[in-house]
This record gives C-alpha cells, structure tokens and sequence, in this order.
C-alpha cells in the first residue's frame, strides 16, 4: 500500500514519512513531492497541501487530515470530491487544547496581564476577581475539542456556556444551538473561547457585532482558525474597551507576518499555532490506525463530513 505525506515543511514531511512508516509496516510511506508513480498512490496524509496536489493521484482512496480540522484540505480548489477526509483526534489533542484553554481562561480570568504590569511597576496592586461561578465564559463549537474545553471550565467552577450549530447536551453546561440560539449565549459574557470549525458560516464570525454582545471589556481566545475572526474589528473593540484582551493561537495568514500589528499590541497575547499542535508519534499512531481500519473496511469513527465542512 503506498502513501502519498505533504506538508508545507519538508522535513517534517519525512519525519512523519519515518513515523508511519514505521507503524505500517509493509506500506511504502514517501513524501508526496517525490512520487512519481502517482497511480500506485492509495493514501495522502496533508497538512494543507497546495492547490492540485491531491488531484494528481488518481487511485486515492482516502485522505487523512494531520488535525482535527480539514478546511486545510477543502481550501483546494482542485480536490478530488468523492475521496473519504479522515480527521486526526485523540485523546492526546483533546489534552492538549483543555491545557491552552484553562490556561488562557484563567489567566484572563485572574487578569493576570494586569498583574504582571503591576510587578514590572513595583506596584503592589492587589486585583480581586470575582470567583469562577460568577464568571460567565462560553465556547463556541462543540464537537470533540470545544465540548471537552467547556467540561474543563465547568469542572473549573466557571459558569459555563456552549454554543454549537445543532442542541448538544454537556453536563454541567449551559448550552445554546443555531443563530437562534446565539444571542442568549454571547449576552453578558465575559470570557469567549472558539473553538468551531471553519465553514462559510462560521468565517468572520468573531466580528465587531459579535464582540458588542459580550461583557464590556470581556476577553477573547481564538484557538480554532484566523479566518473565524474579522482582524480589524477586533483593534477596533480593543480601542473602545469592548473587549480587553485576546489571546490569539491562529492567524489568516501563518506564520503570522512580521509587521502585522497583533505582534506588539499590548492587550494581544500571540501563540503560534500551538494550542493542540499533535506530534509525530502520538499522530502517527492515531493515523496508522485510522488508514489500517479503512484498509480493512472497518468503520472509521474519525471520519469526516466533506460537505458540511468539518
Ligand atoms: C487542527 C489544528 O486542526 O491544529 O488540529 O489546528
């Protein structure tokens, strides 16, 4: 069985080449842009592969998303249609974003930007916050990563909401679902996690109207993708007040440009794509197993919904 890996870095490439590899063995796992035998291709492993890349392999059975989210892999406008997308989720990626998120919740929570302010000016400035279940916070999406962020704050203490595109029940959560449900859900909050996939609905969804129904001064974290979020109405509801501090893990345009102004804005905190980054041998495993499962015709529960988006 022979396999086609892309990424945008080649030596990553190989280092996930030599992963799988590894796992499968038997299966000639190679990077895609040196294979030249394109018929002998039943499988593309891709992290956002370049326009027509996929299309040249015209025996793939199905292609693997190094992630859990697959717009990277929709975003081609020459993609072959009817090839099977499988996500890449885990209980390893899953961890990994309830760490980014409890971390950054807290941190906004406490105001801790605020604090260290204080400790660069030698100011002993006690901030007293009001206590997690008087903190309202919410996620938005609710799928494997968002509904276990919004258990973790539950669990935290928070008074919790979570917003998703159709009714989802979460212990210990108040949830909310559709455009109709929106409202409810943003009103008066004051820590705003998204985590939704990237779909034609949800782009430019974390807009200048959106941030008017929170908190004033609430706080936003974004670890889900750059294009969920309209850049210049953020600057503009940070210069209001509206909201206080973002914390950015995803971008438009990554790595995020040298002189975009998110850099050094002081209410930003940048992270660079790491909230849920999942490593070769952890993935690898996730990823050997989900392309054996296929191969022998077993369901995969990873798998993803081309035409819904995610
Ligand atoms: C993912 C990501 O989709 O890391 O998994 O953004």
């Amino acid at each position: 069985m022979s396999v086609a890996v892309y990424l945008p870095d080649l030596e990553k490439t190989r280092w996930w080449c030599r992963t799988l590899a590894e796992l499968l063995p038997g299966w000639s796992v190679r990077p895609l842009v040196e294979i030249e035998d394109r018929e002998t291709v039943a499988y593309a492993v891709v992290w956002r592969q370049r326009t027509g890349d996929l299309a040249r392999f015209p025996n793939l059975k199905a292609i693997v998303s190094v992630g859990a989210g697959i717009d990277h892999v929709l975003a081609d406008a020459e993609l072959p249609g009817t090839v099977p997308i499988i996500r890449t989720v885990g209980a390893d990626l899953t961890q990994r974003m309830r760490e980014y998120v409890a971390l950054h919740v807290l941190r906004h929570h406490r105001d801790m930007p605020r604090q260290l302010q204080a400790q660069a000016e030698r100011d002993w400035h006690q901030i007293v916050v009001p206590v997690a279940p008087n903190r309202k916070v919410g996620v938005m999406g609710l799928g494997n990563l968002g509904a276990e962020a919004a258990r973790t704050l539950a669990g935290l203490g928070f008074a919790t909401r979570g917003w998703s595109r159709n009714a989802k029940a979460i212990d210990g959560v108040e949830t909310f679902a559709g455009a109709d449900g929106l409202p409810a859900f943003l009103d008066g909050l004051e820590i705003l996690v998204n985590l939704l996939p990237l779909t034609a609905e949800t782009t430019g969804i974390l807009d200048g109207a959106l941030f008017a129904q929170l908190a004033p001064g609430a706080c936003v974290i974004n670890c889900a993708r750059g294009a969920h979020l309209v850049d210049d109405d953020l600057l503009a509801a940070l210069e209001t007040g509206q909201i206080k501090q973002a914390t950015l893990d995803v971008f438009h345009l990554e790595p995020l440009p040298a002189d975009h102004p998110f850099w050094t804005h002081p209410a930003i905190t940048v992270t660079p794509h790491i909230a849920s980054q999942i490593d070769a041998a952890t993935g690898g495993r996730l990823i050997a197993a989900n392309l054996q499962r296929f191969e022998a015709g077993e369901p995969v529960p990873d798998l993803a919904d081309a035409a819904r988006g995610y």
